[in-house]
């Protein structure tokens, strides 16, 4: 006799799988920046939150939502996570792109979230269990010259970061990235329509060496330190910084050149052993195959808002982890809180973890977004609630508007389009 046969596959749908989704809806708000999130609300009463932030394109992801994947979500099992995100992906026939794998992104989390809180237990565990106590993360100092970055990342240190990144001004540029007017809360994206910078390699090639050899000094050997491009370099000029920057043993060193062409950390790659990092524009897996498997890479960057949710997210991890390559996830302030716990409840479960990027929301944020994680000593700690340990409080979103808010725009100094 079959000896499953008191499990018929109907049964099983029908007796544990009871749950509906009944409605979903995005939400609009603006605590100081725009966040984008989907609500996921289920026949049980059981709902789900997901992050669908695209920083300066947020109302294209909110009208993808709305007009083309929240009809489809009506009446489906969202404990069929995997089937609804091929659902989503292969179903649109226009596959892969930041917008719809936001979209994506935001269904997958709700989803997790649902799943979690159906079982009574914090996402992680459904992924695998921890694989780690806690969550290395780091942060951002920054300063209008080396001396007020080494301030900062003084502070940082006293706050216990055991990792941090250093961005500093340039001399003869009136700004630049990663150069915050408030210190501890970096927000690019400050301005109704873009804002302008000026750009000039050469003067950032002299500045970035004496600032990691300084940094060394004043820091000692212990910190990590990283650093991030923002994808401005040509491949010569990186293979020169990142083999320039030897001497100060980089964590990582991000963004070195655009990465469209996957060809270009080739040649950084055959120059220098400063560790290498990329990705946090990444949609799919496919942007970075090449990257991974030929090791051209030490560090993916995809995160779970811009590359599909976590369901995509372990996909490229699970790739990475036969290349050597480790996570080192997006987690910039346009990430909401959501993001970030969904991030955290990944990063735990996954063997091939390196570290996560963390900058503080305000205030405004949090109370928007109340969540469970929370920072210690360097550390992220991971919730322990069921789901993904973080909610929306509807009301106060309501009272915080959308405003239009691009991120700048780079010109070199004779005026010609460059990356910002
Ligand atoms: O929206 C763009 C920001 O998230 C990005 O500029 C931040 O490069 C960034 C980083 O490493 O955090
Ligand atoms: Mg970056």
């Amino acid at each position: 006799m079959n000896r499953f046969a008191q499990f018929p596959a109907q049964t099983y749908r029908d007796a544990v799988s009871p749950l509906k989704i009944v409605s979903a809806k995005v939400i609009v708000t603006c605590p100081g920046r725009n966040f984008v999130t989907l609500k996921i609300e289920t026949s049980q009463g059981i709902y789900g939150v997901g992050d669908a932030t695209l920083n300066g394109r947020e109302l294209a992801v909110a009208a993808y939502l709305k007009e083309h994947v929240l009809p489809l979500l009506i009446g489906r099992d969202p404990h069929q996570i995997e089937d609804i995100w091929q659902y989503l992906y292969r179903g649109a026939y226009w596959r892969g792109g930041p917008v719809t794998m936001s979209a994506i992104a935001a269904v997958d989390m709700a989803l997790w979230d649902i799943k979690g809180k159906a079982a009574g237990l914090p996402v992680y565990q459904l992924l695998g269990g921890r694989c780690r106590s806690a969550i290395t993360v780091y942060g951002h100092a920054n300063g209008n010259d080396i001396e007020g970055t080494l301030e900062a990342a003084r502070q940082y240190k006293d706050l216990g970061y055991k990792a941090v990144r250093l961005q500093t001004g340039i001399p003869g540029l009136a700004s630049t990235y990663g150069v915050s007017k408030d210190k501890f809360f970096y927000e690019p994206a400050d301005a109704g329509l873009p804002t302008e910078n000026r750009w000039s390699t050469e003067a950032y090639m002299r500045t970035v060496p004496e600032l990691f050899e300084k940094a060394r000094m004043a820091l000692g050997d212990e910190i990590h330190l990283l650093h991030d491009v923002h994808h401005r370099l040509t491949p010569i000029e990186a293979a020169r910084l990142a083999r320039d920057l030897e001497p100060y043993r980089l964590f990582w060193l991000e963004d070195a050149v655009v990465a469209e062409n996957q060809q270009n950390f080739r040649l950084i790659r055959q120059h220098s052993t400063t560790p290498l990092a990329v990705g946090e524009i990444f949609s799919t897996v496919w942007d970075a195959k090449q990257l991974i498997e030929e090791q051209l890479i030490d560090y993916i960057r995809a995160t779970v808002v811009h590359a599909g949710g976590i369901t995509h997210l372990r996909k490229i991890a699970a790739f990475a982890d036969l290349h050597n390559v480790r996570t080192g996830c997006h987690g910039a302030t346009d990430l909401s809180p959501i993001s970030m716990a969904a991030a955290l409840n990944f990063n735990i479960s996954i063997p091939n973890f390196g570290i996560q990027e963390y900058m503080r929301h305000t205030s405004a944020t949090d109370a928007v977004f109340p969540h469970d994680y929370r920072f210690e000593e360097g550390l992220l700690q991971v919730n322990e609630s069921p789901g993904l340990g973080v909610d929306i409080d509807e009301a106060l979103a309501a009272e915080h508007p959308y405003r239009p808010a691009y991120l700048p725009v780079n010109r070199l100094l004779d005026g010609s389009m460059f990356n910002w």
